[in-house]
């Protein structure tokens, strides 16, 4: 008796088991992609470790494709999950997996070949692939010049197909395909003459122009590609729409401008001849010094590299520099802040070089507590340059204009105001270059970001190595949940 009802629960049970299933069988609907990464509360994507897409900082993940994908993932008020692949074909094979990543952000060139391996977004970049050679070898023009020479492209890019379709009318071109490698390890083997071409993106160029003192283009290959995320073949469209949104969102409100600016932008900001000039320097002078750098930087608490950043803009790392006011040394001290430092010889780098740590921690502990970092750093410098008393001026006026003192973005607008009369007779301090400041510390910030990124965060904190400036790339540490500011 027992039995049999037990028996009658049980099959109760199941049908009703059954049944539930069936009902949500019928009705509920596959979530869609959107759906899915909202429900899991992560965006993953897939980049490679390069300086022109992913890599480590003093701030920990950046990159363009870092930068621009977390403001995504910041949208969509998801986590986000960064993954790297070694090369592009495995980039392609784990979008294409089941329960893989969903996005690739990898500076891809939305080519004919890659549109049945994915789907992409919007272009957000537009690139000119180019033939690059090195320094002192004869400049190749055009692709006949390519037969006979030893080139290397990446494995799977769109350079590679670029030379594949190339062959059929220059049959004798002979190019090597490589997975090992990125970018950064085709420009140093261009420098360093252990291949002499390759191709690469006009963008990864203008980012790297700066490591490598030897590397020229020869000629543009082809038309303007554009830049674009992918996405798995196979999905719906919804992130994909999501994703295209995003990206006219990123145009319209600038964003997308300015991290082209701070990331592409060495070269509109240095010139070709003053990227190619800045990789030497770094190479041949800045060795000399990194020791002193680090050492003052640790005493007064200061980035060492944000003080070799100002010691290039003072005097391009030349402890001799004397500029027409007389200001003289390697980090250009005026003799009345030279003598408040305790400095006795100006022209002693080690000296120069401690002597400008001190004045810049002390020009920035002056500063109002109202004005936060990053802007405290900017303010600083702009201190160390044109004084304390017209910086103040400048944010008074600020201030008077209704915008926001402590803000540098604001205040680098009205601070060349202190050279035009109107607005220096109503000031305290008077006139003064109110222009200076504001080269000096764009300057400034370009070195840093550009010394940033030939350090590895992994060397921080081992005791001066001379000559140990790295292109970044392989190192992985945890993942930083800030978006770095722009
Ligand atoms: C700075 C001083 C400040 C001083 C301002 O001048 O020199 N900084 C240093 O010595 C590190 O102390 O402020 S004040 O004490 O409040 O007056 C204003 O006098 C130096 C600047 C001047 C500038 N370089 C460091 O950035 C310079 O040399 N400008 C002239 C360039 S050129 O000769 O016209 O090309």
């Amino acid at each position: 008796m027992f039995a049999q009802s037990a028996f009658r629960t049980r099959c109760a049970c199941w049908l009703s088991v059954i049944g539930i299933l069936l009902l949500f069988g019928g009705c509920a609907e596959e979530p869609s992609a959107l759906e899915r990464v909202q429900a899991e509360g992560v965006l993953r994507v897939i980049t490679r470790n390069s300086p022109a897409t992913y890599f480590q900082d003093r701030n920990g993940e950046t990159g363009f494709e870092y930068e621009l994908v977390k403001r995504l993932a910041d949208d969509l008020g998801v986590k986000l999950q960064i993954e790297t692949a070694d090369n592009l074909d495995e980039l392609f094979a784990s979008l294409s997996k089941p329960n893989g990543p969903v996005l690739a952000a990898a500076g891809l060139v939305k080519s004919d070949g890659r549109q049945q391996h994915a789907r992409f977004s919007l272009p957000y970049l537009e690139v000119t692939p180019q033939v690059i050679y090195r320094n002192g070898q004869q400049r190749p023009t055009r692709p006949a010049d390519l037969i006979g020479k030893r080139i290397l492209v990446l494995k799977g890019s769109s350079h590679a197909e670029q030379l594949q379709a190339l062959k059929l009318e220059l049959p004798d071109l002979v190019f090597e395909e490589s997975a090992a490698v990125e970018v950064v390890d085709l420009l140093r083997m261009v420098d360093e003459g252990q291949i002499d071409l390759t191709l690469v993106d006009s963008n990864e160029l203008a980012m790297n122009q700066v490591y490598f003192p030897n590397v020229r283009v020869a000629f543009d290959i082809g038309d303007e590609q554009s830049l674009a995320w992918a996405v798995a073949p196979g999905e719906d469209s919804s992130l994909l729409n999501e994703i295209n949104a995003f990206l006219e969102r990123a145009q319209k409100n600038g964003s997308l401008q300015r991290l082209k600016d701070r990331y592409y932008g060495h070269v509109d900001v240095l010139g070709y001849v003053g990227a190619y000039t800045f990789a030497k320097h770094l190479q041949q002078r800045l060795p000399r010094y990194e020791g002193f750098f680090r050492q003052a930087a640790q005493k007064h608490e200061v980035d060492w590299r944000l003080l070799a950043a100002m010691g290039y803009q003072e005097s391009l790392w030349q402890p001799t520099a004397t500029s027409k006011t007389g200001v003289r040394g390697l980090m250009m001290l005026t003799l009345r802040t030279a003598q408040a430092m305790g400095v006795a010889d100006r022209l002693n780098p080690k000296q120069s070089i401690e002597g400008g740590a001190k004045y810049i921690a002390y020009v920035k502990s002056q500063l109002p507590e109202s004005i936060q970092e990053p802007d405290r750093t900017w303010f600083a410098l702009a201190s160390y340059n044109v004084g304390g008393g017209h910086l103040e001026d400048a944010r008074k006026l600020t201030e008077a204009e209704g915008l926001n003192p402590d803000k540098w973005l604001d205040v680098q607008k009205i601070l060349p105001r202190l050279s035009q009369k109107q607005w220096y007779s109503k000031t305290r301090h008077g006139y003064a270059r109110g222009g200076e400041p504001v080269h000096f510390v764009r300057n400034i910030r370009r070195y840093y970001d550009i010394l940033t990124w030939v350090t590895q965060p992994q060397l921080e904190g081992t005791q001066v190595a001379e000559g140990s400036l790295h292109v970044p790339g392989i190192d992985k540490r945890q993942p930083n949940e800030q978006t770095p500011p722009l």
